[in-house]
């Protein structure tokens, strides 16, 4: 079931989220809710609190259909990372919640990551590139940081304003 996704300023975005102690099936109903969510929208990674959940569940699939890739849908269960490059890398990041918005961030190129997987199986990986940027931005979520906390104040309110004005925008449609 697809679920709607919350739109910055919102305070649900703003919190941090708590760790799943056990993994029942409604919590795995919840990762595929999130998996067909971000799929349709379309992005390439969702995390819990987009939809109002406060627990930290992230979903995430990087491959690139247009290079031919087979997708790669990933539930994380209180993901971590657990090792970061100093390399760092700049992204365009967008970001559902903020819908049109795009700036450039800054942030570890690789970085080693620790989670649950659907099973409860504990999984550690290495991610670079767009897997890494995405990783990073979904366990930013779980904290109540969004990307455009990263940037400078100025241009941070200037897109807030602009999300006010399209949530308003949309209560009156
Ligand atoms: O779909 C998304 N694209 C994206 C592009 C660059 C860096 C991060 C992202 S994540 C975003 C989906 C989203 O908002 N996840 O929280
Ligand atoms: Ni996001």
């Amino acid at each position: 079931m697809k679920r709607p996704i919350l739109i910055h300023p919102d305070p649900r975005l703003k919190k941090i989220c708590a760790p799943v102690s056990d993994l029942s099936d409604k919590l795995r109903v919840l990762a595929d809710d999130m998996l067909e969510t971000m799929y349709d929208a379309p992005g390439i990674g969702l995390a819990a609190p987009q939809i109002g959940v406060l627990d930290r569940l992230i979903v995430l699939d990087c491959a690139k259909a247009d290079d031919g890739e087979e997708p790669r849908p990933l539930v994380m269960f209180n993901p971590q990372v657990v090792a970061s490059s100093d390399e760092r890398n700049t992204y365009e990041e967008g970001c559902l919640s903020i819908p049109d918005q795009y700036a450039e961030v800054e942030r570890p190129k690789v970085v080693d990551v620790e989670w649950l997987d659907r099973d409860g199986n504990l999984k550690r990986e290495t991610f670079d590139g767009l897997w890494a940027t995405c990783v990073q931005h979904e366990i930013d979520h779980l904290d109540g940081k969004l990307f455009i906390d990263y940037l400078k104040p100025l241009k941070r309110q200037m897109i807030t304003r602009k999300m006010v004005k399209l949530k308003r925008d949309r209560a009156r449609a």
